[in-house]
């Protein structure tokens, strides 16, 4: 059976147990109207979504395409205690690190190398599908109430891989629901994101504004974010199914990318950011660094520490960017202490831009 040499193969020379089938039948009418509805949403945030993006269906991909086969590849790198002091954040390590992109991509190529030796085609799906969507139609994985998918074996701190085939494949039957009664993500959501189970409410969930959101963050979306500058984690981390999983340690994890200090993104200089992320996915989706300075600036608000002020006043002093200065200003009312409020005054006497003034006026109103 091709199913179990391929199992074989991949457990050996990709170090994944965890491989499935699913099918390549097409997507739900309800399945199309979820994705159109995300980039609808999307598009309203970011120019990297559009809402006239057509939904392709899983066939489409490939000319006689039969199955899909489905790989979970373990990215749990160990939790840190997050923020600490000096604070830091989390960003995926996907994000910021070449090796784990290529890691992925280098297991993608075995699996279509094995399947062309055999006369067959693989193609790796990457982008334009819902990974959840095909994976939980196989065996190995199935969505959790975090609106996530997770292994019973791996939790849901996995990678996703699909790879479609016109292998001649066994399909897997799908797994059944494992969350029972427990509604620990949905409490831990900051935001009430997960108020709904297996289904997130994009417009709350904190990743989509850090990451998508190319205008001021809405208030209630700074109060609740904490110290997240990029991927909040907290219905992943909470997840009892993700307790005690081996340690991901085949992929290179720069400490400093991956859980970098906040305070030093606020007035980060253009030569830094290209030193750190030049070329990384969290350049393509951030689009620009101003972004990721005003997520610091309201983590380091939220953190709380006055010990920050200077480097707060200092943004909002001298950053080009109204959106950097805005939020410091924010930050600044947040940590409200009497340094911070006489900056905040100081600043509003001389400033002439209408939002600007609005956003110092609601922060010393704080
Ligand atoms: C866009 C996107 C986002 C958006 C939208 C999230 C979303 N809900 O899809 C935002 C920015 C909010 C986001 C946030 C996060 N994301 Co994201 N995201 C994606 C991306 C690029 C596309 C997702 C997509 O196509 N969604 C389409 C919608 C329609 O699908 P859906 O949410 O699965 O909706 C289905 C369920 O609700 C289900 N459903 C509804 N009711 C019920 C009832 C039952 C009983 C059941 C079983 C199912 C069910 O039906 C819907 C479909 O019809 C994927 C990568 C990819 N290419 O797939 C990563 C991806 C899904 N994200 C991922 C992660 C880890 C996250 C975050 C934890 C942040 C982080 N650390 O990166 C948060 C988690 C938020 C959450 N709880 O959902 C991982 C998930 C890995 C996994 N184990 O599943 C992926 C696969 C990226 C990756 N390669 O690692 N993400
Ligand atoms: S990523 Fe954070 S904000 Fe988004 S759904 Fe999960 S816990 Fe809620
Ligand atoms: S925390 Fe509980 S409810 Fe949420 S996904 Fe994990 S098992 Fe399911």
């Amino acid at each position: 059976m091709f199913n179990e040499e391929l199992i074989t193969f991949i457990e050996k020379e990709c170090g994944t147990e965890v491989v499935g089938f699913a099918s390549v039948q097409d997507l739900a009418d309800k399945e199309i109207k979820d994705i159109t509805k995300m980039n609808r949403i999307l598009a309203d945030y970011t120019p990297l979504y559009s809402s006239d993006t057509p939904v392709l269906q899983p066939s489409e991909f490939m000319d006689n395409a039969k199955s899909c086969i489905v790989m979970a590849i373990n990215i749990n790198f160990g939790k840190k205690d997050l923020p600490g002091n000096p604070p830091r954040s989390e960003i995926m390590n996907f994000y910021v690190n070449h090796d784990c992109l290529n890691y992925f991509a280098e297991r993608a190529q075995k699996v279509i190398g094995f399947l062309e030796e055999k006369g067959y085609s693989g193609f790796s799906l990457n982008a334009g599908v819902s990974q959840k969507l095909i994976g939980a139609r196989s065996s190995i994985l199935r969505y959790g109430k975090n609106a996530i998918v997770q292994s019973p074996v791996m939790g849901s701190m996995i990678g996703i891989m699909l790879i479609i085939t016109d292998a001649p494949l066994e399909i897997d039957e799908a797994l059944k629901d494992a969350c029972g009664d427990c509604t620990l993500c949905r409490e831990a959501c900051p935001t009430g994101a997960l108020n709904k189970p297996y289904v997130c409410d994009i417009e709350k969930c904190l990743t989509m504004h850090m990451i998508y959101n190319k205008s001021a963050l809405p208030k209630d979306i700074r109060e609740k974010s904490g110290t997240v500058i990029a991927h909040c984690n907290v219905c992943v981390n909470v997840c009892p199914k993700n307790r005690d999983l081996p340690v991901q340690t085949g992929i290179s994890l720069p400490e400093d990318l991956v859980y970098p200090e906040i305070a030093p993104l606020v007035n980060i200089s253009d030569e830094k950011y290209t030193e750190m992320f030049d070329g990384t996915f969290l350049e393509f989706t951030f689009l620009d660094k101003k972004y990721l300075q005003r997520n610091a600036a309201v983590a380091l608000g939220n953190y709380g520490d006055p010990v920050y002020v200077p480097i707060l006043a200092e943004a909002l002093e001298t950053q080009a960017e109204d959106i950097v200065r805005g939020h410091a200003a924010w930050a600044l009312g947040r940590i409200g202490n009497a340094d911070a409020k006489k900056t905040l005054e100081a600043f509003l006497k001389k400033e002439s831009s209408s939002e600007l003034k609005a956003e110092v006026e609601y922060a010393l109103s704080m």
